[in-house]
């Protein structure tokens, strides 16, 4: 079974990124880094800070300080639960997921290793449930990537900071409990045998 995260635009499968077969399952002592809380520094995360009431979204939600653009300027990042729940408040270039992302769990970290954090969620449609990362990219906030569905349908996500791997990874837990982590090929999602498994 094929482990890479396959990923759509706009809805449309996009070309399969075929890289090394590094899709071993990892074991539960294969990880040698340390989980970073919330995929930020605990002093950039703040819980309900304040931000004008006419940006506070509908949805319960954490906000999050990070700085997405890369302008030297932290934006909010509300996350939250259910259909939509991902919001970045930063003056005209507000964003508000698509309410037909049901989210599930939402973190803010750099797992595509291009200097600037994103939102990284575990998001749930019709279909199943997905890893989209929603980023800056050139102009304004946008769904920089959304995988297909992924089978087992994955309960929770983690993400790790491990410089073998080029920084931050995603791991996904199934039901089992066991964690599958994953790390940026330049194109998509890659699963690893354990850090600094190369291809
Ligand atoms: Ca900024
Ligand atoms: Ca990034």
């Amino acid at each position: 079974m094929d482990r890479r995260l396959a990923y759509k635009r706009g809805g449309s499968v996009a070309a399969w990124v075929a890289l090394g077969a590094i899709l071993a399952w990892l074991p539960a002592s294969g990880c040698t880094s340390s989980p970073v809380t919330g995929g930020l520094p605990p002093a950039a995360a703040a819980e309900g800070s304040s931000v004008g009431s006419g940006m506070v979204p509908a949805f319960a939600a954490r906000s999050v300080e990070a700085d997405l653009d890369g302008d030297g300027v932290d934006e909010t990042a509300w996350l939250g639960r259910g259909a939509g729940a991902i919001m970045i408040a930063d003056g005209p270039h507000t964003y508000s997921a698509r309410t037909k992302w049901a989210v599930v769990q939402a973190i803010v970290a750099d797992t595509d290793h291009d200097g600037l954090p994103e939102v990284v969620a575990l998001v749930e449609d019709e279909e199943g449930r997905h890893v989209g990362l929603f980023a800056w990219r050139h102009d304004r906030y946008r769904e920089r990537l959304v995988t297909s569905e992924l089978v087992p349908a994955p309960t929770e996500m983690e993400i790790y900071h491990d410089p073998a791997l080029g920084g931050d990874v995603i791991r996904l837990f199934g039901e089992a409990g066991r964690g599958i982590t994953y790390r940026w090929n330049g194109f998509g999602f890659t699963a690893v045998e354990g850090p600094g498994t190369g291809s």
